[in-house]
């Protein structure tokens, strides 16, 4: 054995948890600990005690917010497992950990609505070239016959999805498994391993039909199978062995196994499967294509701020190994000192003196390193293997501390709560003041001021950020503006005759002059301009004006007590009363929205796009993308706020959209008038 492709791979390996939200992969996790004696009970994710859902904010909403990372030993091997969340507004947890795992196991259920983002999983791991196995949970309420949901979870996998057990049933309540590949049954037991059985005699004739069926899909790889299939010779259960692995490894299948997480049933086998047919880190440094050589390479998974022992940089070790004080070399050029080498078993951590290739540990105090970074103890830094690109923020609020004094520190959290969750961005909105948070979801950006004001006890008060609100004029008008004082020794004075024009929209501001024979000096020509664009940063309905013309055609001017100001206040007062007879409207940004779904879901968002404003330009099947339509439409931006959380309803939490700025559209009536008031009451 270990000659051929399928041979067992040793060493220390990484296994990502994913699947659709709420399908049991903490659960899985928990058990997994459990039954490999890495905690001593089982607990219930409803208990709030399980090694993954320990943050507050994942008890208050009962679902997983970032990932858990724990370490367990497996008949004398290091396995690391990675629970990721569920939910779409929290796929950026999983990303860069999936980049440097060897092997995911992909928890699914038989619940039609949660396919789509099965298939979203699915995509994610064949763009990454992950290998998978799928881990059919909850079969104890399973009602359809498992080769039934099979059929309708293929659509979301791109690769065969390969049946390895089928459920032992007796009076319809599902009481144990077949192994495919064994020929064996196991009867469940709560919490504790399986029961070795004979086959029923009842079931022999099931158990035949599965297994030739996952046979034939072997055989589709394997030409000797596939003769002695036809000659309906028994293929040696070593060979099937060697076949299941090596599929598995390249990604020709994904092997289905079953079981019931919360009652610990089907996670023994799952457990031999993945010390069987899991690649090594060999293999997923290949993936990756990581440098060869002696250097120490690191691939950085996730970054956590713990309370007391500051900064964990959790990290595959692709090649070498590391011991506390090693350096690092990061992108950029910059280095730093590992400070601490933790094994993890979710918030706890466990000093180690040095860890070695193929090992996933959290390294302490790497200032400036990032997630989904690579570093390497090679001099000068090695080239990156994991491109992060966090999709488009869809949802935004403003931010501000309750009290003035904690304005600094907000900021500061801020920073750290990004550096361990590189999709949120923040910025400064120089129009509105405010600091606005964006992020993947409403739920994304709850749990990021939940945290901000539990973990770092800074109460904030967030609401709906400004919408960028411009007005223009419709008319043009003509206008004589004269500022004229007489107090004592110097006068002010300054006069001018200006025309404003509308303009085109998208044009902005021009400015010209029509001025002869010096009736205004060049130097308050200038002066005028400056007046004018002043008065425009905050128009007759109190927003910037935008796509004017103003063309300054006299005036007149005193020698002595004309000045700069004094014009400038000449053409903001002839503004002033000219703007007000130029019917003065209000502008608001449209977008480009690009909206994606499941196709069972598009009447339904095609519908919700006039009920917020919007146009539809088209929809369409979304290129490569089965199942799945484009719809195109324009939306003024005042109404995307909430958009995703409508999308998301409607879809079991799948649609997503882009936006871009398209063009600015007049807003009038009761709108308008509330774009005002508010505006007015922020002032
Ligand atoms: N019937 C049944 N329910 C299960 C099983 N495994 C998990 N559950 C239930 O499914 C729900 C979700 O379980 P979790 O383990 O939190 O699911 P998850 O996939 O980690 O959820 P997210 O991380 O939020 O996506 C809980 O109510 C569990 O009790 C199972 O084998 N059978
Ligand atoms: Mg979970």
């Amino acid at each position: 054995m270990g000659t051929r492709a399928g041979g067992r791979r040793t060493g220390p390996k990484c296994i990502a948890i994913v699947g659709p939200f709420a399908s049991g992969k903490t659960t899985l996790l928990e058990a997994i600990l459990a039954r490999t004696g890495a905690i001593p009970r089982q607990n219930p994710v409803s208990s709030g005690s399980t090694v993954s859902d320990h943050s507050p904010e994942a008890r208050a909403h009962a679902m997983s917010v970032e990932a858990t990372i724990a370490t367990t030993e497996f008949m004398g091997e290091q396995i690391t497992f990675v629970d990721c969340p569920g939910s779409i507004e929290f796929s950026f947890e999983a990303e860069p950990v999936l980049a440097a795992c060897d092997l995911a196991v992909v928890v699914a259920e038989a619940d039609e609505k949660k396919i789509p983002a099965l298939q979203l999983i699915m995509r994610k791991l064949d763009d990454l070239g992950v290998p998978r196995i799928l881990f059919l949970n909850k079969v104890d309420k399973a009602i359809a016959g498992v080769r039934d949901t099979l059929k309708m979870l293929q659509p979301a996998s791109s690769v065969p999805l390969l049946l390895r057990q089928i459920p032992l049933r007796k009076d319809g309540v599902v009481i144990g498994s077949i192994d495919l590949a064994l020929e064996r049954a196991y009867i469940y037991r709560e919490y504790a391993e399986s029961e070795v059985a004979q086959i029923p005699g009842d079931d022999k004739a099931r158990e035949l039909e599965a297994r030739f069926s996952m046979l034939e899909t072997l055989a589709d790889h394997d030409d000797q199978l596939m003769e002695q299939l036809l000659e309906e010779i028994e293929p040696p259960k070593d060979a099937i062995f060697d076949d299941l692995a090596a599929d598995l490894r390249d990604g020709a299948v994904t092997p289905v196994l079953i079981g019931t997480a919360e009652k610990g049933n089907g996670v023994l086998r799952l457990l031999k499967a993945i010390r069987h047919d899991a690649p090594d880190i060999e293999a997923t440094r290949k993936r990756l294509g990581a440098p060869d050589g002696s250097a120490t390479v690191v691939q950085v998974m996730k970054t956590i701020h713990t309370p007391h022992g500051g900064k964990l940089s959790v990290s595959r070790i692709l090649s070498g190994q590391v011991a506390d004080g090693l350096e690092l070399w990061l992108p950029g050029g910059d280095t730093a000192k590992v400070s601490g080498i933790y094994k993890m078993l979710g918030k706890d951590q466990f000093k180690l003196t040095a860890a070695k290739a193929g090992d996933t540990v959290a390294l302490g105090k790497l200032d400036e390193v990032k997630t989904g970074q690579t570093l390497t103890s090679a001099k000068g830094g090695t080239k990156q293997l994991f491109a992060f690109e966090p999709p488009q923020p869809v949802f935004a609020f403003a931010l501000r501390p309750k009290e003035r004094k904690d304005e600094v520190k907000m900021s500061a959290a801020i920073q750290r709560l990004a550096e361990e969750d590189p999709s949120l961005s923040l910025r400064h909105n120089q129009d509105s003041a405010e600091t606005v948070l964006s992020g993947h979801g409403e739920m994304h950006l709850r749990v990021v001021r939940e945290r901000l004001e539990g973990k770092n006890q800074i109460p904030v008060e967030g609401h709906a950020p400004a919408v960028p609100y411009r007005e223009t004029i419709r008319k043009p008008a003509q206008q004589r503006g004269r500022h004229k004082k007489q107090s004592g020794g110097h006068g002010q004075f300054g006069d001018v005759v200006i025309e404003i024009k509308p303009l085109p929209r998208g044009s902005g501001f021009q400015f010209t002059d029509t001025i002869t024979g010096g009736v205004v000096p060049k130097t308050y020509i200038q002066s005028v301009e400056t007046g004018i664009r002043d008065y425009l940063k905050t128009g007759p309905l109190g927003f910037p004006v935008v796509d004017v013309a103003v063309n300054l055609s006299d005036g007149s001017y005193h020698a002595v007590d004309s000045s700069d100001m004094a014009f400038q206040m000449a053409a903001k007062l002839a503004m002033k009363e000219g703007m007000a007879a130029c019917s003065p409207v209000l502008l608001e940004p449209v977008m480009k929205v690009v909206i994606v779904t499941p196709s069972d879901a598009t009447s339904k968002i095609i519908a919700l796009i006039p009920q917020r404003r919007g146009q539809i330009l088209g929809y369409d099947a979304r290129p490569d993308w089965p199942g799945w339509d484009v719809v195109e439409a324009t939306m003024p931006q005042a109404e995307i706020g909430d958009l995703i959380i409508e999308l998301r309803s409607a879809t079991a939490g799948v649609a997503s959209y882009r936006a871009e700025f398209d063009h600015m559209a007049e807003l009038t009536g009761r709108l308008a008038d509330e774009a005002m008031n508010a505006n007015g009451k922020a002032a």
